[in-house]
């Protein structure tokens, strides 16, 4: 088990980082301390915030020496309470958002080479100035930080076209669990030495090193863009739209957005300034977005979708006509979880199988859910393009502030039962963090939890990289334990 840091070590680091790097006041640290959705508050014995990958590397040698647990944590937006100390105060929470410079940005070769406390919208003005554009959006775009996009290996809203941050960062500097400085910024196509320690740290959630900064890859600035809000009566009705948009307008489909009547709602009910786009209410909606580079006729998205409507493939859409009607459009879907979030509780799951499979595992999981757990409302809305959708189940009207904690864990479990049988993921975009560890272990194969396990005890035999998160604490130990015993 890691040590809490003892007073002589508390002042050494105070001493290498200075005022503006080290920390005890609880007003300062207070905001840190729990996670997003308020579910976790931990406690830290400090809050370091190096200005450098030296400083990092600096405190990670440190606390290696003495074994003390470190928690990194950029904008804390985690869903998964990823970024929370534990609760003992035994470990320093180490946070990037310091670290937020974005050290070079070039436009010919499509390259920002970003510190890890860059912001994701700070990257997406950077790069608009530059005429690029950084393809990875999500709502927490205001406060997520490089770092945790790579440590969380994040999907977003356009996953349909670019994919997740894996195939966004093409280089990356790290600092591993004994202090040394992995240097890896350079962006190079082919790379054979061995196993690919990028891709090993994207979607480690810190438990493998701590993501100092990363090559991004640019692509051109959009030319025009066509958004439209449409009208479903189902998501197979959606899915099949989708494949009929991609046909009709080859490689310009960006997003394309699942919102059930009941997302929508909350939205319209919580968000001040919002209004519902169509006439009539729909039981689905789909948002789509595509694109056209400069200088290339705008996406005919206006006729795609009449071609669709009268092919039955759509049961209505509007288009937006300025950018500040595809902004409304963008805002009804990104406020959801925060409509959602001060609607009360949910139990959420961030689920994914195949992509085609996953219009009939929507609706058969919602009706399981319901009949099951008499009540609950499910709201599964998001990345029906990806195969993942947010599958949301909100307690039955008049439920207690128990619900969470007493009645919700057993409708996770049957959720996450059915995505199991589907052959799916149980964290599809969000990360594993504190909320999902036990769902992990009940469900891994044991093929894949053993070899993440022998990982992180290989890399981090002390267990002090954000214990807790993604595996059990106790992996580090059971290393030492089992190398005890070792001939
Ligand atoms: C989204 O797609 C986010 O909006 C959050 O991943 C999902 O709140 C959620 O469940
Ligand atoms: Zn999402």
């Amino acid at each position: 088990m890691p040590n809490p840091p003892s007073p002589a070590v508390l002042s050494e680091l105070e001493t290498m980082l200075g005022p503006r790097g080290f920390t005890r006041d609880p007003q300062a640290t207070e905001p840190w301390l729990t996670d997003w959705r308020r579910r976790y508050r931990g406690e830290a014995a400090a809050m370091l915030s190096p200005a450098s990958s030296a400083e990092v590397a600096a405190i990670v040698r440190l606390c290696a020496a003495e074994r003390v647990a470190i928690v990194p944590q950029g904008g804390n937006s985690s869903m998964v309470a990823g970024a929370t100390p534990d609760p003992d105060g035994h470990s320093v929470l180490l946070s990037l958002r310091r670290m937020n410079r974005i050290r070079s940005l070039d436009a010919d070769s499509g390259l920002a080479v970003c510190e890890a406390g860059v912001i994701l919208a700070d990257l997406h003005s950077a790069a608009a100035e530059a005429r690029r554009r950084f393809p990875l959006s999500l709502a927490a775009k205001g406060s997520a930080t490089v770092g945790g996009l790579v440590a969380t290996n994040a999907g977003g809203t356009q996953v349909l076209r670019f994919g997740t941050m894996r195939g966004l960062v093409q280089g990356l500097e790290a600092v591993l669990p004994d202090g040394s400085l992995l240097e890896g910024l350079s962006p190079l196509r082919k790379d054979n030495r061995g196993y690919d320690l990028k891709q090993l740290l994207i979607g480690s959630e810190g438990t493998l090193g701590v993501v100092t900064a990363a090559s991004l890859k640019l692509v051109p600035v959009i030319g025009a863009r066509a958004v439209a809000w449409i009208g479903l009566r189902s998501p197979d009705q959606g899915l099949k739209l989708l494949r009929r948009l991609e046909s009709a307008l080859p490689d310009a489909v960006e997003s394309f957005e699942i919102v059930p009547q009941s997302a929508l709602a909350l939205v319209l009910a919580h968000i001040p300034g919002t209004r519902a786009p169509l006439g009539e209410a729909y039981p689905w909606n789909a948002l789509v977005e595509a694109t056209a580079p400069e200088g290339a006729p705008e996406p005919a998205l206006a006729e795609a979708l009449g071609e669709a409507l009268e092919g039955g493939l759509a049961e209505d859409a509007a288009i937006a006509s300025s950018e500040a009607q595809a902004e409304a459009l963008w805002r009804l879907r990104e406020s959801i979880s925060e409509a959602e979030q001060k609607d009360g509780p949910a139990a959420k799951h961030d689920v994914s199988v195949e992509v085609s499979a996953m219009p009939r595992f929507m609706a058969e999981a919602a009706a399981a859910v319901e009949a099951r757990f008499a009540g609950t409302r499910v709201n599964a809305f998001g990345h029906l393009g990806d195969g993942n959708v947010h599958f949301n189940v909100r307690p039955p009207a008049g439920a207690g502030p128990g619900w969470l904690i007493d009645e919700s864990p057993a409708v996770t479990a049957f959720v996450h039962d059915l995505v199991a049988a589907a052959g799916g993921s149980i964290s599809a975009e969000h990360g594993i963090g504190q909320t999902k560890l036990a769902e992990l272990e009940r469900l891994g194969e044991p093929a894949r939890l053993s070899a993440m396990r022998a990982i992180k005890r290989a890399l981090d035999p002390l267990g002090i990289m954000n214990p807790g998160k993604l595996l059990s604490a106790s992996t580090g130990q059971e290393s030492l334990a089992e190398s005890a015993v070792r001939p």
